[in-house]
């Protein structure tokens, strides 16, 4: 398998720590989805990472659905998602949830480097989200008495929130203050010490 994308995206990062979890070799193919367009665009007509290309050739697409096919390629007994009921609804919610202010970390990055002048409604609006979010997840870790999010064993949800505390603390740093979720600190601290997240960590960048 070859993953294809850099370790400062949260996106990539959620895959290649799983990849990691779950003991499945890969190549990494640390390309940049500006200076590495075309290379990426290859394997991937929408030009964005994670992109996992599979032995056979077949190109896997966003982190969600890529966490989906190692599910199933691992099997139920090892999948990071629980197979069904109220558990795998809870799991995939909070893989949405931390997903979706990843995703507008993203935004914010965009905003305030790519674009020539950002837009303060729009930086707002992402703020908020981001806020409201993280004040869910925070009072939802803080009332969990196990290791991990749902258990004993780690979870996507565990990587996923993990990976976007990260890149907002690496990205965000000086526009956004963390410091009002500490169960999300200390969750995050925890997780970031295992080796498969210091294995798959490049610092944010920009530029
Ligand atoms: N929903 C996608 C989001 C992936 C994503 O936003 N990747 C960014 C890098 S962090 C990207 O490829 N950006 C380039 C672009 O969208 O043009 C996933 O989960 O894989």
């Amino acid at each position: 398998m070859i993953l294809i994308g850099m370790y400062d995206s949260p996106f990539v990062r959620r895959v290649g720590i799983a990849l990691r979890l779950y003991g499945i070799a890969y190549e990494h193919r640390a390309w940049s989805v500006f200076s590495d367009t075309m290379k990426i665009m290859a394997y991937n007509p929408l030009v964005r990472v994670p992109t996992l290309v599979l032995d056979d050739g077949e190109a896997l697409i966003d982190s969600a659905a890529i966490l989906d096919a190692l599910d199933d390629l691992v099997g139920p007994e090892r999948a990071m998602t629980p197979s069904n009921g109220p558990p795998r609804r809870a799991a995939l919610k909070t893989c949405a949830l931390a997903a979706g202010i990843a995703d507008k970390a993203v935004s914010l990055v965009y905003e305030r480097h790519v674009h020539e002048r950002a837009d303060p409604v729009w930086i707002e609006r992402c703020a908020g989200q981001i806020t409201r979010v993280m004040n869910e997840l925070e009072i939802a870790l803080a009332a969990q008495t196990t290791h991990f999010w749902r258990g004993d064993a780690i979870g996507h949800d565990d990587v996923m929130v993990s990976c976007a505390v990260t890149f907002m603390r690496d990205a965000l740093a000086g526009d956004m203050d963390l410091a009002p979720w500490q169960a999300l600190k200390r969750h995050t601290d925890m997780c970031e010490g295992l080796p498969e997240f210091r294995e798959s960590y490049m610092k944010f960048k920009i530029g």
